[in-house]
């Protein structure tokens, strides 16, 4: 394809999605369903983040690598994400684990997921691939990482945020000289190495790449014969540029100023529930970090069609509220408090009940007296009329997961447990 020389580079490039991981951190809340397909945000669910990113991007060929429990992630997709026609040259594939290369073989790690789909890649005849995880909360604007990775004639271009130097054992660490180049780099460090000069904070992998879709295709194929390798981005194939190629770091930072996304960066790895409930919880502030209401940027996701949400007093005049909160549609507050919180679609709460701090997913039902505080209720639970969450540590731990910051996982499989004791 012959490029156009003032055209986006976005309109040369292609994201790819990797969304096959389960985030065990995430408990119960992953059991049925791939993190990225899970909740947030009042509306969207995690991988809409990455989704709309590449959109407002610019960037109209996506495929997505699903996996673990896919189910609820492909019917999502499907129902919200079905725009792209290929006679406009958009095109939004998604590749389940489905043997395509050899029998018996499932995606190994993340780069085998690219590899065992090379022959789709190609059909896209794009020149850059951006490689995204599904998983995470965040803005950004990949054109100017797209521009950043041509300008320096990278092999490949790390997208990098500073994060606290002992939390930097969950990602890949990174050293870069003053030219930006890396100079390391180590997946999952036990002790990870600090930015120079500045202890208490190291350089993190945001596990997004950009690469030229001929290296890559090269790299992939010469990685798929070797034994010795896991497969893997952050195991194998960055660790193996950084050393014997060119490895450009893509600030976080330096992005959301230039494109004036957000006044601070943000980006959450959503993957505990105690950061799933505080990132949630983060929207009710009276300014949030993460603008959901910014038009020139909206994150897209599949919406049901359904009634507007109404507050209605009860019979005996008692208010039905939500303050500092967001509701969704087809919610109905009925004589209940409702405060700093999330009510997803479809949720109902009855009266004299209160919610205080509470993430509550799609068409939870809460009964009367029910008194709720800093927890998350997942789907379609049915909460019983007088139960009180969040109050009683030793209560909450004895039937639900109560994490030690006080934050309460509630499923309706440990209502059903506790219920047949009663
Ligand atoms: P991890 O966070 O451990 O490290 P990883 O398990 O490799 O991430 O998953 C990355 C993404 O790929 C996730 O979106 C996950 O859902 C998906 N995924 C995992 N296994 C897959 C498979 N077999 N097939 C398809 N998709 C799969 C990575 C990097 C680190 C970096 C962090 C940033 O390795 O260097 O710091 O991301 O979060
Ligand atoms: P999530 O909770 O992540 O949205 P799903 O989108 O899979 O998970 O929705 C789960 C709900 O949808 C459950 O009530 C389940 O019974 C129902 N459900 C699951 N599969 C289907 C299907 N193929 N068609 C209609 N409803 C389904």
């Amino acid at each position: 394809m012959q490029a156009r020389p003032n055209a986006r580079l976005s309109t040369q490039a292609m994201a790819f999605v990797l969304a096959g991981g389960r985030g065990s951190r995430l408990k119960e809340l992953t059991d049925t369903r791939a993190k990225p397909a899970v909740y947030f945000g009042g509306k969207t669910r995690i991988i809409d983040f990455a989704l709309s990113n590449a959109l407002n991007s610019g960037i109209r060929k996506m495929a997505i690598a699903t996996q673990y429990k896919a189910h609820s992630l492909i019917r999502h997709m499907q129902r919200g994400w079905g725009f792209f026609r290929a006679e406009r040259n958009e095109y939004l594939d998604i590749l389940p684990a489905s043997q395509r290369v050899a029998e018996n073989k499932w995606y190994l790690g993340t780069a085998d997921a690219v590899t065992q789909n090379i022959d789709i890649v190609d059909s896209y005849g794009v020149k850059y691939i951006i490689i995204l995880a599904g998983d995470h909360v965040y803005k950004m604007d990949y054109e100017i990482m797209l521009r950043q990775h041509v300008s320096s004639g990278a092999d490949v271009t790390i997208g990098c945020l500073t994060v606290p130097r002992l939390e930097a054992r969950a990602f890949g660490v990174m050293d870069v000289d003053g030219t930006g180049r890396v100079t390391a780099f180590l997946e999952k460090p036990a002790d990870p190495p600090s930015i120079p000069g500045d202890p208490e904070h190291a350089l993190a992998s945001m596990g997004i790449y950009v690469f030229n879709w001929s290296f890559l295709r090269d790299l992939l194929i010469r990685d798929a014969e070797d034994d010795n390798s896991s497969h893997d981005f952050g195991n194998d194939l960055i660790p193996q540029i950084v050393k014997n190629g060119k490895a450009i770091a893509h600030r976080f930072s330096e992005s959301c100023v230039r494109s004036g996304l957000e006044e601070e960066p943000y980006w959450r790895d959503v993957g505990t529930i105690d950061a799933f409930w505080q990132a949630n919880i983060d929207l009710t502030d009276f300014v949030p970090k993460l603008d959901l209401y910014d038009n020139a940027w909206p994150i897209w996701t599949y919406a049901e069609i359904v009634p507007p949400a109404k507050f209605i007093h009860n019979e005996n005049g008692r208010r039905g509220s939500a303050v500092s909160s967001l509701v969704s549609g087809d919610c109905i507050v009925s004589g209940s408090e409702v405060s700093n919180s999330l009510l997803f679609t479809g949720c109902r709460t009855h009266s004299f009940a209160t919610l205080e701090y509470v993430v509550a997913l799609p068409q939870v039902i809460v009964n009367r007296h029910a008194q709720l505080k800093n927890c998350v209720i997942d789907r379609g639970v049915i909460i019983p009329a007088g139960l009180v969450v969040g109050y009683d540590p030793e209560e909450d731990a004895k039937w639900f997961r109560r994490e030690d910051s006080g934050v309460v996982l509630v499923t309706q499989d440990m209502l059903n447990a506790r219920a047949a004791t009663l």
